[in-house]
């Protein structure tokens, strides 16, 4: 579905302006969601989930969607859900 979405529309439009793959970081503080939201997009579990409020992304890391499309994992931003009060 997502993944066959107009693919070959917007792989030449990145094309014509020179920018392909696409890259797109997924970024928020620990714990928001942001390795479970790549899964969703993959629909399979390609980045690890934290556990609680421990950071469980450690590095930077691609998984491409498609030819057009790199996404990038990334740790948290420091800021954990439990520096809040
Ligand atoms: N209730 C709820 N929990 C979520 C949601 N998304 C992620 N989580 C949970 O939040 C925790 C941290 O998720 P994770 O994807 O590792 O966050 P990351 O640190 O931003 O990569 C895990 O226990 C997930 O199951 C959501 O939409 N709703
Ligand atoms: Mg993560």
């Amino acid at each position: 579905m997502f993944k066959t979405y107009r693919t070959s529309d917007l792989d030449r439009k990145l094309n014509i302006i020179g920018i392909n793959p696409l890259d797109i970081m997924v970024t928020g503080v620990t714990g928001s969601g942001k390795s479970t939201t790549l899964n969703s997009i993959f629909q399979k579990e390609v980045a690890t989930v934290g556990k609680g409020v421990d950071p469980e992304t450690m590095t930077l890391t691609s998984y491409s969607l498609n030819h057009s499309f790199r996404l990038w994992d990334t740790p948290g931003l420091g800021d954990g859900i439990e520096a809040r009060s």
